[in-house]
């Protein structure tokens, strides 16, 4: 296959022309008084836009969904009728959190890794029944929005003491668990189906990642959502009010504001396929109509056809079993599972013998 198949549809002269524009772009839409965190994070937006857009099918990735914007619409998602998972996590956590930290003895450190709102720490940790010690609680995020919010929950919950990690899950996993603070047992936390996001090699990664920042005694709760009918999953990712379109669409909103993009947003929208092969939801941005959208922080103009899609999320549906396969192809011993058949979404524990 050519190469210009399967790159965007510049042309040597034009993408240097581009690429010069965009540094100087990058620069003129950089706030004023932006810190250097700030700029190097616009900057690797930027680089990755390019790259993902250059493949085929085209790209994004869904750690970019969430902008304050995107954080809200998703807070949204969650109150949906349609979108079960986090009232059937709360459900499970509310109704077995006894039992979820007993089985870990001496437990007096939890990590949890993309924190959202702290809501159900608050829950695990308020449900725990022996409680010796108090408890540090290590919140790992990229997002200072997520964390302010967690900490701030947290902060009224008794023997808790809150330590936060702005970091990438690796990088705040390895400080939490290495910190010259900890004694006692610790408890991963992987919550909210965030592990659905990762696709098998990756999902595989994560745990063999986990179990290496973990000693004999420790835990990991992951909660996963289950393979259900083709009808509901679809509803949940392409729901009846248009929030979660809104929440996908957001992605070219945040590219034109911050990478200064041409996208039209009347000639995209939002689609959720179910992936039977993969196990997998799908969300997808379609193109109603060819055209060439200009990204100028990125230096790129691309070529989109009728009918082409920009595939931005993957949710990965589980069953009981295969979630505890992966674990256990990692290192861990599989403790219990909890599984609220109605909404079928299953919290698991591992455990390192
Ligand atoms: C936060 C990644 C678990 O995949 O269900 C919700 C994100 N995307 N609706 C999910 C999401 C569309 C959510 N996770």
């Amino acid at each position: 296959m050519s190469k210009a198949l399967v790159h965007p549809r510049v042309d040597a002269v034009g993408e240097a022309t581009a690429r010069r524009d965009g540094a100087t772009f990058l620069a003129e839409v950089e706030p004023r008084g932006a810190s250097a965190a700030e700029t190097d994070a616009r900057r690797e937006f930027a680089a990755d836009v390019a790259r993902d857009l250059a493949l085929r099918p085209k790209r994004l990735q869904p750690k970019y969904l969430y902008d304050a914007l995107g954080s809200r619409l998703f807070e949204a998602i969650c109150e949906l009728p349609w979108y079960r998972i986090t009232r059937a996590e709360r459900r499970l956590l509310e109704l077995h959190a006894g039992a979820m930290t007993d089985s870990i003895a001496d437990l007096t450190g939890v990590i949890e890794l993309g924190c959202g709102s702290g809501e159900k720490l608050a829950l695990l940790a308020g449900g725990m029944r022996r409680r010796a010690r108090p408890l540090r609680v290590h919140l790992v995020d990229i997002s200072p929005a997520a964390l302010d919010l967690s900490a701030r929950t947290l902060a009224t919950v008794p023997h808790v003491s809150v330590v936060t990690h702005r970091a990438a899950y690796e990088v705040g996993l390895r400080q939490a668990a290495t910190s010259p603070l900890r004694h006692g047992a610790t408890l991963v936390l992987f919550l909210g189906s965030n592990i659905g996001n990762f696709h098998p090699a990756e999902a595989d990664a994560f745990f063999r990642t986990v179990r290496r920042a973990l000693r004999r005694g420790d835990g990991l709760l992951v909660g996963a959502d289950l393979v259900k009918p083709e009808v509901d999953l679809v509803r949940a990712y392409d729901d009846p009010l248009g929030v979660t379109a809104a929440f996908d669409l957001n992605l070219l909103v945040r590219i034109n504001r911050e990478l200064g993009g041409t996208f039209d947003l009347a000639d995209f929208t939002h689609e959720a396929r179910w992936n039977a092969a993969e196990s997998r939801v799908e969300m997808h941005l379609h193109c109603g109509r060819s055209q060439q959208v200009a990204i100028a922080a990125a230096g790129i103009s691309v070529a989109f056809e009728a009918g082409e899609t920009i595939w931005t999320e993957s949710s990965y549906k589980y069953v009981p079993d295969a979630i505890a396969a992966r674990g256990a192809a990692a290192g861990f011993a599989c403790g219990e599972q909890w599984i609220d058949a109605d909404a079928g979404f299953a919290v698991t524990l591992f455990r390192v013998d």
